[in-house]
This record gives C-alpha cells, sequence and structure tokens, in this order.
C-alpha cells in the first residue's frame, strides 16, 4: 500500500483576518471580534483575535469586558462577528484548497483536510512543494494567511498545522512521527480535554511520549476499551481515517475586482463573464446543475449587495448562466446609484447531472 500524504490547512486568526482583509488599516492594531449577548453593552465573548491581540492573552471564550480591561491602554478595535462575510470567503477559499486535493474534507468554516497522496505520488517533499503553493495562491487571490501540516494521516496532519502560526508550514514524515509527537502535551491530542488531561497528569502522563509507554491494558481499564485504545494508538501516531467528503457542495461561487470602481454595466460584464467561465468549470468537474443563479456587488462603501434567480427546474448551460447574471447586474445598476469595487456570481441549489437526466428522462415518460 502505498504511504498516504495528508495535509490540515487552517487559516490564521480567521475572522479578525477577514475584517484585516476588509480593512487593512487594522492591521497595525489589536483586532478582537466579539459574540455581543446583547444584555448589556460589553457583555458576550470573544470569537477571536489577531495576533497583536494576543499578546495581551485576548483570546476565543474570554469575556468583551476582560480584553477590554486587558487592552485599555492600546489602540484596539472590537468589532462584532460578521458570519455571512466570512462564510463567502470561506467558500471561496475552500473552492482552491479543493482543486489541489484527490479527497477533501472541510471540518470547520476555516480548515480542511487534504488527501494529496496520489498527487504527489507518497512524496513528503513534494507535498511541502504544493503545500507552499496552496499558500501562495491562497494569498494573492484571497489576501488570507494559512497554516498547514502534513502527516502521513489526519491525527499527525492536524496537530502539525497548530505547531506553527500564522503562516506556519510544518511537514511530519513517517518515520518523523514518535519523535514529533512524544514531547508535546497530551492535551494536543483531539479527544483529551481538561478533565482527561487532568486524569492523565495524575496518573503520571503529561506528554504524548509519556502516554506511549504507558500500558495499554491500564489505559483500557481506566478509560474504557474504545477510547483506551484510541489514547494509545494516537500516541503512537496511528489513526487510519479516510479524508472524506462530508456532505454535498452547497453552491459554487467566484469573486473578483473590478479594474476600477464603475457601475457601466459593460465592464461588469466583462469580469462577470470570466467568473461564470471559471463557475461553469467547476460544476462541470464536479458533475452539477444548478437551480438558482445569484449576483454579489461589493461597492466602494465596502456594503455588499446581491440579488439571486430560481428556475423552475436545474440546467447546465453556460449561456443560461450568463443570460442569468447579465439581467441581474442590469437590473441591479438600474436601482442603485453606487458604483461597485467588487462583483461575484454564485450557483446554487445544485444537483447532480444524472438526477437531472432522471429529472428529465421522468417528465418525458411520465409528463
Ligand atoms: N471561533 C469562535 N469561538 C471559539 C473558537 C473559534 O467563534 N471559541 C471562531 C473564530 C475563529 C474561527 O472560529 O476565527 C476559527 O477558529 P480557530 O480555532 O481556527 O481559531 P483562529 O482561526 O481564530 O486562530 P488560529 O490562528 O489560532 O487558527
Ligand atoms: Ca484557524
Ligand atoms: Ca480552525
Amino acid at each position: 500500500m502505498q504511504v498516504r500524504v495528508v495535509m490540515l490547512v487552517d487559516l490564521d486568526y480567521f475572522f479578525a483576518q477577514c475584517e484585516e482583509r476588509r480593512n487593512p488599516s487594522l492591521k497595525d492594531k489589536p483586532v478582537v471580534i466579539c459574540v455581543y449577548s446583547g444584555r448589556s453593552e460589553d457583555s458576550g465573548a470573544v470569537s477571536t483575535a489577531n495576533y497583536i491581540a494576543r499578546k495581551f492573552s485576548v483570546k476565543s471564550g474570554i469575556p468583551i469586558s476582560l480584553a477590554k480591561k486587558k487592552l485599555k491602554e492600546e489602540d484596539a478595535v472590537f468589532l462584532p462577528v460578521d458570519h455571512e462575510f466570512y462564510e463567502e470567503i470561506s467558500e471561496e477559499i475552500m473552492g482552491i484548497l479543493s482543486s489541489y486535493a484527490h479527497r477533501f474534507e472541510l471540518v470547520g468554516i476555516d480548515e480542511a483536510y487534504l488527501d494529496v497522496s496520489e498527487k504527489v505520488k507518497g512524496d513528503f517533499e513534494e507535498a511541502g512543494e504544493l503545500a507552499q503553493k496552496i499558500k501562495k495562491e491562497v494569498k494573492v487571490k484571497q489576501g488570507l494567511t494559512c497554516s498547514i501540516g502534513i502527516g502521513p494521516n489526519k491525527l499527525v496532519a492536524k496537530i502539525a498545522a497548530g505547531i506553527r502560526k500564522p503562516d506556519g508550514l510544518t511537514i511530519v514524515k513517517p518515520e518523523q512521527v514518535e519523535g514529533f509527537l512524544s514531547p508535546l502535551p497530551v492535551r494536543r491530542l483531539i479527544g483529551v480535554g481538561r478533565k482527561t488531561g487532568k486524569k492523565m497528569q495524575a496518573m503520571g502522563i503529561e506528554t504524548i511520549g509519556d502516554l506511549a509507554k504507558y500500558d495499554i491494558q491500564k489505559l483500557i481499564e481506566v478509560f474504557g476499551k474504545n477510547l483506551g485504545t484510541y489514547f494509545h494508538n494516537a500516541s503512537i501516531g496511528i489513526d487510519d481515517e479516510p479524508v472524506q467528503e462530508k456532505g454535498e457542495v452547497k453552491s459554487v461561487s467566484r469573486l473578483s475586482t473590478l479594474k476600477e470602481d464603475t457601475r457601466d454595466l459593460e465592464l461588469v460584464l466583462e469580469k462577470t463573464d470570466q467568473l461564470c467561465d471559471e463557475v461553469y468549470a467547476k460544476l462541470v468537474e464536479l458533475g452539477l446543475s444548478f437551480k438558482s443563479v445569484g449576483i454579489v456587488a461589493v461597492m466602494t462603501d465596502m456594503s455588499v449587495r446581491s440579488r439571486s434567480k430560481t428556475f423552475g427546474s436545474p440546467t447546465n448551460e453556460l449561456e443560461v448562466l450568463k443570460k442569468t447574471v447579465k439581467e441581474l447586474f442590469e437590473r441591479f445598476l438600474s436601482e442603485s446609484e453606487f458604483q461597485a469595487r467588487r462583483v461575484g456570481v454564485r450557483v446554487s441549489h445544485l444537483v447532480k447531472e444524472q438526477e437531472r437526466q432522471k429529472h428529465i428522462t421522468n417528465f418525458i415518460q411520465h409528463g
């Protein structure tokens, strides 16, 4: 069997980095993204913070009031979460990442596993070069940095991704797994939370190496058969979980900056025609048809506008996509007096091509 090469790509300080992209003047200040509970002005928790704020020990989960106290001498910026905006950026980036992987697994809004074994033919050096390419493309096209871990399985890749942050790349070859894991605290393993960590500490287990040396039967006695076996295997870097698609692609979209701020339909369509071609290519690759077409425009005041249209039945025609995008922008531009800075095209309500064929056949037979 060929050795597996698995990558975990995790975007750095994701929500805060999205805000920095939207407003680059934030970059040299502490930035704190907040989930306001609404009960009183400062009640709620910190969602995340950029690395400048983290120097003042501001991090996910702490109360907003505490974060304000820690940063009271600083010129810090506190912003409410804007999930829709982060989702849009996430979708764009995941589109880029998935194009590099033979198998792709989305784990959360800002991270994904890529199985690149076939692409690099089991070669970890080549995987490192591929990771550099991915980092560069995400940076150039979407303006964000990420950290990547590469290992022979998901467990090692995930831990490796967290080692050097932000903008890190850590490669752990199969023969390095043991040496890599053993000095790390057990808390780095998925499934070892605060409670389990305390319990292990009481058993004299501080590092993953301590756990590896611990008698597996005793682990099973304490944690039960499943968990005990899992901890043992994890401690020596064994993990057979495949990288697999969870759920389906819900939409395909492309967003791009115009040559100049404009509200001229011709200039907008010049750009969106290109975007339609890209969206279409992705649909063909995925074997999907679409039932809805949407447009997005980021205006010069940074507000985001969108419009969409849904058909009665799915289609896979590029001409329909371009025509609908044109109609939507025509109407949108006639209704708004602002200039557009960025424009985007999105298709959703996606249907597998076979399903569409079935739909047509049924229609012919029974309709
Ligand atoms: N998040 C949140 N509340 C938490 C943890 C995370 O709202 N307790 C949100 C905000 C984060 C995003 O999820 O930006 C991704 O979480 P990560 O754990 O990957 O953390 P970051 O991306 O913010 O930082 P890092 O650079 O450490 O990955
Ligand atoms: Ca992250
Ligand atoms: Ca993450």
